[in-house]
């Protein structure tokens, strides 16, 4: 199936490791130009380095924090000097770890500001731009969490459903000027995030740990990989899904225990 493309640009937030880095390195496989963002300067740009090498494409990579304002706004400015941008995932996000009484206003305004505002403040920024070249797509990488929580994040689970939530709204207000608006919740996928969280939690005995989260939670019984989630955004953001606005988009294995 041709996706069509070819020579567009495309925007991965939290594009230099895991889900980001799969993502634009599916945009690339399709010959996509992408630009990455992310904190660690090193990493974002060796990654990019990595992804022009082999799909031979331009890729640049962005230092830069999106969960502030100037953070976004440096993205912003590097997206209008390369000529703009037709494809935007907000990605960059992390897991929490609270209880709802202990927790501190600071760490919900922290996620607040990485997984909402991040997404408010690129789609202020870059949808103008989309626009002036016939129209884009946005996509929202949520989680299963937004609609089905893990308890001991609460944090964590909130400021996704209210990602979830700003996508139905964007979705409505960008189609008028042919901006495609969606949302994914991934389920369990196996990046190195996980692999640390393992590390940590098992005492040595990481693999198996996560076997155990796996068969806990994911009737499937493993855990994704970033391929299997990565063609599905792609897919999400191409002219191939041209009818799919404003919808949510589960990918988990059968994590999700409701219709
Ligand atoms: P990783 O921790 O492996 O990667 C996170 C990426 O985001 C890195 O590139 C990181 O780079 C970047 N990042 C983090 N914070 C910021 C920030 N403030 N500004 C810019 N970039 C940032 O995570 P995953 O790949 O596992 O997850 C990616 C997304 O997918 C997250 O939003 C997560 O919630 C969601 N998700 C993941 C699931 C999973 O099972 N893995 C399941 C459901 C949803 P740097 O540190 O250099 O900034
Ligand atoms: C617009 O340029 C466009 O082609 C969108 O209409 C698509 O959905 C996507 O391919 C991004 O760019």
């Amino acid at each position: 199936m041709d996706l069509g493309l070819k020579g567009k640009t495309a925007v991965v937030t939290g594009g230099s490791v895991g889900i980001g880095l799969g993502v634009a390195r599916a945009f690339a496989r399709e010959g996509a130009h992408v630009i990455l963002a992310a904190r660690q300067a090193d990493r974002v740009q060796e990654a990019a380095a990595a992804i022009a090498a082999e799909f031979s494409v331009q890729a640049q990579g962005i230092a830069c924090d999106v969960a502030t304002a100037e953070g976004c706004a440096s993205l912003i400015a590097a997206v209008e000097a390369a000529g703009g941008a037709d494809i935007l995932v907000n990605n960059a996000g992390t897991g929490s770890n609270e209880t709802i009484l202990e927790a501190p206003d600071d760490k919900w305004l922290d996620y607040w500001n990485l997984h909402v505002m991040a997404a408010v403040r690129l789609a202020r920024g870059i949808a103008p731009m989309m626009q002036a070249r016939g129209g884009g797509a946005i996509l929202n990488n949520a989680s299963i969490c937004a609609v089905q929580p893990l308890w001991y994040e609460p944090i964590y689970n909130v400021t996704k459903a209210a990602l979830v939530m700003f996508s139905k709204n964007l979705a409505a207000e960008l189609i008028p000027m042919n901006i495609r608006v969606n949302a994914i919740n991934p389920g369990l996928i196996l990046t190195p995030d996980w692999v640390k969280t393992a590390k940590q939690l098992s005492g040595g005995e990481w693999e198996s740990y996560l076997q155990s989260v796996a068969d806990e939670h994911a009737p499937i019984k493993r855990f994704g990989t970033v391929e299997e989630l990565a063609d599905f955004f792609v897919f999400l953001c191409s002219d191939r899904a041209s009818y799919c606005v404003g919808s949510t988009y589960h990918v988990d294995g059968g994590m999700l225990r409701t219709i």
